[in-house]
This record gives structure tokens, sequence and C-alpha cells, in this order.
């Protein structure tokens, strides 16, 4: 196994060895469930620790949604995108490698525990951040444009030193042509934005919406859409609006380049569209 000197490309995995790895893919070493199937934890090699994510049966969905992940994953390397280390397909079964990310997605870190979530300010923030800059990387130097199409706080993994990273790019679309209604209406209602829901319209500020959804998710620990009155709309506004545009307020965990380069006004404008749309008609509302 030379899975540390793999550069971007994902392997192909032997199947049996993905199974022994994950022990028949046993309840035990389960990490999560999702619509998809099932995520396991399993240690290949001496001291390699992954995820493998076992796709559901064979719907033409299913498979469509692997290709893409392996497809556009195996060109992609960077900080904030979830590395895919290999894949393997036996019969029906498809079966996606990752690296592990120790403390799961971000919706669990906040939404999981009935205590509440110890994310600190610092934490979020930089996880903020991270998002951003993943998504960046996609909309911005991915040749042709990415469109991640699913953001949401379940698809952001945190390591164990809270890294984020992006993951899940089964709906993701790279042809930004494919702007109007001809393709499938997806994404998860809540990160929604309410011009595709309504018109189909798909743009990479799509991806900023639910960003923006996130980042709400963030500051109030919890998901936006439920309660949130216009009085609350505002005050969060005032709230996040110092934090966000004063650089010297950021947290010394914020890595210097982006302290000193990044453009605040930019993430505090993503921030107050968001919190101005989470107020949608009625319609939107799942
Ligand atoms: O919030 P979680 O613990 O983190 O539960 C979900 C579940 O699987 C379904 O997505 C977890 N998960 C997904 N990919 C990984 C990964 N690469 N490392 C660790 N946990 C993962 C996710």
């Amino acid at each position: 196994l030379r899975l540390s000197c793999n550069k971007g490309a994902a392997l192909v995995m032997d199947y049996k060895l993905l199974e022994t790895a994950t022990e028949n893919f046993q309840e035990s070493k389960i990490l999560g469930v999702g619509g998809f199937g099932c995520v396991y934890k399993a240690r290949l090699g001496e001291n390699i620790d992954v995820a493998v994510k076992r796709l559901n049966g064979g719907s033409p969905d299913s498979a469509r949604e692997f290709e893409t992940e392996v497809a556009l994953l195996s060109k992609i390397q960077h900080p904030n995108i979830i590395s895919l280390l290999g894949y393997s397909i036996h019969g029906e079964t498809r079966l996606l490698v990752y690296e592990l990310m120790q403390n799961g997605s971000l919706e669990t870190q906040l939404h999981g525990s009935s205590l509440g979530s110890a994310l600190s300010w610092h934490h979020r923030m930089k996880i903020a951040l991270d998002t951003a800059r993943g998504l960046e990387y996609l909309h911005e130097h991915c040749k042709p444009a990415v469109i991640h199409r699913d953001l949401k706080s379940s698809n952001i993994l945190l390591d164990s030193n809270f890294n984020a990273r992006l993951s899940d790019f089964g709906l993701a679309i790279t042809d930004g042509t494919q702007k109007k209604k001809n393709i499938k209406l997806s994404g998860t209602l809540g990160y929604v934005a309410p011009e595709y829901l309504l018109d189909g319209k798909l743009t990479d500020k799509s991806d900023v919406y639910g960003f923006g959804v996130v980042l709400l998710e963030l500051l109030l620990g919890r998901m936006p859409l439920e309660k949130l009155g216009p009085a609350q709309c505002q005050s969060i506004v005032s709230w996040a609006m110092p934090q966000l545009t004063d650089r010297s307020k950021l947290p010394s965990i914020v890595d210097p380049v982006i302290r000193n380069t990044m453009d605040l006004k930019h993430l505090y404008q993503v921030a107050a569209v968001a919190v101005l749309c989470v107020q949608p008609e009625p319609s939107y509302r799942p």
C-alpha cells in the first residue's frame, strides 16, 4: 500500500481487502449512516485509518453519483477538500475510501448532542474559513469550475484538529453551461437557494447560499430556518458585522495569510445575504 504517496489519483482497491478491513462491514465499525448507505471505519496496512463509504444497491442514481465522485475527487487535491484514497466495485456494491476525519461532520458537532456543541468560537471561525477556501477552490481554481450542489453542515467533515474539508461530491457538476432547467432538481431543503428551487437556476452562487446557511448554523448553533424572526436576524447582523469586518478581531488561530489578505467585506456580505434570505416565502420552507 502506498496511499500516503498517492498524489490525487484515487487507487482501484481490492474489494476483499476492504471487506476484511471493515470486518465484513460489521455494525461496530459504522461511523455513520446516510441516505446513500453506511460509512465504516477501517485500518489499512499498519497504520492508515480510513473511512469506507458503501453505497446502497445498484440504482442508476447511486452509480452516477459514485462515478461523479471518483472522477472529480481523483483530480482534486486541496487541504479543504476530502481526499479520496481509493474505490472499489464489486457487483452492485460500490465502495469509496477516504481519509478518516476523526471529528465527523460539522452537523454532528453542532447538533449531535443534547448538551449542545462544544465548538469554540475559534473553531467555528476556522471552520467557516476552511469551508470558504474549499468553495473558492472549486469555483475559482478548478477548470472547469465545480458547483458542489449540496453544501451543508453534514457534508463538512472535521479532522482531529477541527480542520474542515468539503465532502460528498456525488451531485457536483462541472459544466457551467448547465445553468437552467435541464437538470434534475437536487440538494437539501433548507440549504437550497430560492432561485434554484423556483426556476432551476443553478450557478456557483447556489453553493454560496448553502455556505450562508452553514455560517448561520455556526453563529446560532442550530439550523436558521426554524424560528428566526426579523428582529433576531437584525440582531445577528449587528452582532456579526464587527466580528467579520474588523480584521483585528479575528482570532489568532486564523492563518496569517488569510488574516492579512482576505477581503473580509466579502465574507460579511455572504453572511448578510444569508441572514436576509432566512425569511423566505412560506412556499420555500422545508
Ligand atoms: O457526523 P458523522 O459522524 O460523520 O456521521 C456522518 C456519517 O459518516 C455519514 O456521512 C461520517 N463520515 C463520512 N465520511 C467520513 C470520513 N471521511 N471520516 C469520518 N467520518 C465520516 C459522517
